[in-house]
């Protein structure tokens, strides 16, 4: 596909951005989660109704030798291209749940998706691009703009550090086709292991700086508490924040619905998903390994459940030990839910 847009001669977005999520169900029909089922989050309704993949160019400036214009075509003769598979979570998913209402959507558990993503390493076109000695930090911005004069652009940042360890993609390609337009469309930033934030869609600008990005997203919004967990007791005051990171560890039974009726006496199968932040997985009922920044499948067998009404729970556990707390933690802005999810059957 030479260029994409949202449909045949739409306007432009209404003055909120569209915000979708994957049905849970989809979720049970394997780790792999279709591109026209992912789940779809904008900060700003400024999104572009087109874009031609001809005229597109990825531009590098800031602290570099040479900044660059790419176009699509040049980029995809860098370097061999790269496949990997790699889950992606909005910081805020599943924020709905907590009863202690945190700002932000109120989202569900249908705001992440697992895919093969196809590019070539940031790394690359950082080295053509050539960074300064003392460059610390890349900012990273898309092609949508605020529909507000005042509103602060959705821009995130990496270190020089983590785009240099190599497993940081230029993405042009998601399950093998183009990526979808509100995927981001042509271009989008693959973070594996990382949250939502980082994985900035239609990607136009890299500017790398010799200090740490102060925009907005980075120094006020998507931060947590400095405390090792990044979760605090309600009520508790904050006193150090950091940038959300990492993924941590989650799993789903996405077979049952929860209030589901099953039958008594007749073994169950069930099957989920399970990843964490890049650790490898150790129990064993795991289904195929897609690589350590993937979803995971999982099955196993409840044996014969007698009448009445069971409680399933799901937890993983990663190599490193970390796992998923019993009780909800917290933090003021509903980041990174993991707790260990139940599911109720009705056994019948
Ligand atoms: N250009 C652009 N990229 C963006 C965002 C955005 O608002 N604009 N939101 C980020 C956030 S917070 C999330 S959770 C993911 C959502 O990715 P998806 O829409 O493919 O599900 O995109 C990220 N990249
Ligand atoms: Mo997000």
């Amino acid at each position: 596909m030479r260029s994409c847009c949202l449909q045949a001669g739409a306007a432009s977005c209404a003055s909120r951005p569209p915000q979708l999520e994957t049905p849970f169900s989809v979720f049970n029909q394997g780790a792999i989660t279709p591109n026209d089922a992912f789940f779809v989050r904008y900060h700003w309704s400024g999104l572009p109704t087109s874009i031609d993949g001809d005229s597109y160019r990825l531009r590098v400036a800031g602290l570099v030798k040479a900044p660059l214009a790419l176009s699509l075509a040049e980029l995809k003769q860098l370097a061999e291209p790269v496949d990997m598979m790699a889950v992606t979570q909005c910081s805020g998913i599943s924020r709905g749940f907590f009863a202690l209402r945190a700002n932000g959507g109120q989202q569900g558990n249908g705001a992440m998706g697992n895919a093969r993503w196809t590019g070539i390493p940031l790394k690359t076109v950082q080295e053509k691009a050539g960074i300064g000695a003392s460059a610390v930090q890349v900012a990273l911005n898309g092609l949508e703009t605020s529909p507000v004069a005042d509103g602060l652009d959705f821009q995130t940042a990496l270190s020089v550090e983590h785009i240099m360890a190599g497993d940081v993609l230029l993405a042009w390609a998601m399950n093998g086709e183009d990526i979808p337009f509100l995927t981001g469309y042509p271009l989008r930033l693959i973070v594996p292991g990382f949250y939502g934030t980082y994985w900035v869609k239609h990607l136009s600008d890299i500017t790398v700086l010799d200090k740490p990005f102060d925009g907005f997203w980075m120094s006020t919004s998507y931060r947590i508490p400095d405390n090792g967990s990044g979760f605090i007791e309600p009520g508790t005051a904050v006193d150090k924040t950091t940038p959300i990171n990492r993924l941590n560890v989650r799993s789903f039974v996405t077979s049952v619905q929860d209030g589901a009726q099953v039958t008594a006496g007749r073994d169950l199968a069930l099957r989920g998903i399970a990843f964490d932040g890049g650790q490898n997985w150790q129990e064993a009922k795991l289904g195929k390994d897609l690589g350590r920044f993937s979803f995971r499948e999982w099955t196993m067998v409840m044996k014969a459940p007698r009448k009445g009404k069971h409680v399933l729970m799901v937890r993983a556990v990663n190599r490193i030990g970390q796992s998923q707390p019993m009780k909800a933690l917290w933090n003021p802005m509903g980041y990174m839910r993991n707790v260990v999810e139940t599911t109720r059957v009705q056994a019948v």
